[in-house]
């Protein structure tokens, strides 16, 4: 951890002389409010599965926490929320961290893997409007009103969907977006992640959730990541209780079709994902900066929603750094290759075009 990190340790385990006796558990976070509450919903999970365990949280300072003024897509780095937990992850400062999975990257260091991705909420973006427009949906909002996100997958969508309206960037965790929009007059909307808002109990602040007609989603969105040391196989085994079946192969496939694109918080990519009856399909789309051009497809693979014994593991496999005990190992790797394939398909018409000229554009910005 460099020295401007600062740390805190919270100690929330019970202290009876038993459970001292045995190892501790410390759980890194990023300090914004959102954070410490995603990362407090993943350690209430672990205490439903082992009461006994002791767990100790240590809070952190990202870069991503402290570039407030610019645009996720303009920094370019994509480790931005996960350098200094890492670090601390690597030098044994901590044992396991919570992520939000869609800003973890496709490829972590070597060392790392996602242990565990818990069931998903709700995947969807949501519009937020200034308190002078309340009741009103992005069809409902004024010619020209503007409407804030710094995301281009979502202004790419939003302004294909709905033309009448303008887009400006705005950053900020979430508390600081929602002031902006709330005391002052320079948007008339903005554009979140439902599952954030809801985990900060802001669901009543929602007047509209946008449908995938309307802007599909992130890959990984919603979902929570816990990232740990490739080799600490009692901690692995520990948050392997977390895992959600399904949203494990559908994230697989979501982070698979990412990466065989070669995509990234600098380019417009969107997906929407569903099993049913042991299929997963997969929607996977590009889009040009304004919208104007896209390439959406959906390919579909079955796929074992069965969790499995132990023994039946091939135990360090990682598809896309996820290494999930227990969930079938083959439909692990039918949900990569669901992601590559339709990668493979957008490419085959054009995908690459569209994300080069996308991105050569946000570089000039
Ligand atoms: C990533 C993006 C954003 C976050 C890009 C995107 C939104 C950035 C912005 C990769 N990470 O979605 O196209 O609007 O300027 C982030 C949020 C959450 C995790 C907040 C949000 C909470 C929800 C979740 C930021 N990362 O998207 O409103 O767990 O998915």
């Amino acid at each position: 951890m460099d020295e401007n990190t600062a740390k805190e340790v919270q100690s929330s385990a019970s202290h009876n002389a038993k459970e001292n006796s045995s190892r501790i558990i410390r759980v890194g976070t990023r300090k914004s409010q959102l954070a410490r509450t995603q990362t407090g919903t993943v350690m209430n999970m672990l205490k439903e599965h082992y009461p006994h365990a002791q767990l100790e949280i240590v809070a952190m300072t990202t870069t991503g926490d402290k570039i407030l003024d610019t645009a996720l897509s303009k920094i370019g780095e994509k480790s931005l929320f996960t350098k200094e937990l890492e670090a601390a992850l690597e030098k044994n400062e901590v044992d396991l961290v919570v992520h939000s999975l869609k800003d973890l990257p496709t490829a972590l260091p070597p060392g790392f893997a996602i242990g565990a991705i818990c069931k998903r909420e709700i995947p969807y973006d949501a519009v937020v409007v200034h308190p002078s427009h309340a009741g009103k949906s992005l069809d409902t909002l004024a010619e020209r009103s503007v409407v804030g996100t710094s995301s281009l997958r979502r202004a790419a969508q939003l302004k294909r969907r709905f033309p009448h309206l303008e887009f400006k960037d705005i950053r900020g965790n979430l508390n600081t977006r929602l002031k902006k929009l709330d005391e002052k007059n320079d948007f008339s909307a903005i554009v979140l992640a439902a599952a954030g808002l809801r985990r900060m109990g802001w669901e009543n602040r929602i007047s509209q959730i946008l449908e995938p007609e309307d802007c599909m989603y992130a890959v990984g969105q919603g979902a929570l990541a816990v990232e740990v040391r490739v080799n600490d196989p009692d901690v692995l085994e520990m948050v392997s209780a977390l895992n959600d079946t399904e949203t494990v192969l559908r994230c697989i496939a979501e982070r698979s079709f990412m990466k065989h694109l070669e995509g990234g918080c600098s380019v417009p990519v969107a997906v929407h994902s569903v099993i049913n009856q042991n299929q997963l399909y997969l929607t996977g789309a590009v889009y040009s900066l304004d919208g104007s051009d896209s390439l959406k497809d959906t390919m579909q693979t079955s796929v074992s929603t069965q969790t499995q014994d132990e023994d039946c593991n091939v135990a360090d496999v990682q598809h896309v750094g996820i290494m999930a005990k227990r969930i079938p190992h083959n439909s692990q790797a039918a949900a990569e290759k669901l992601g590559i394939d339709l990668a493979n398909l957008l490419l085959s018409k054009g995908a690459k075009d569209i994300l080069t000229v996308a991105r050569q554009l946000n570089d000039s910005r």
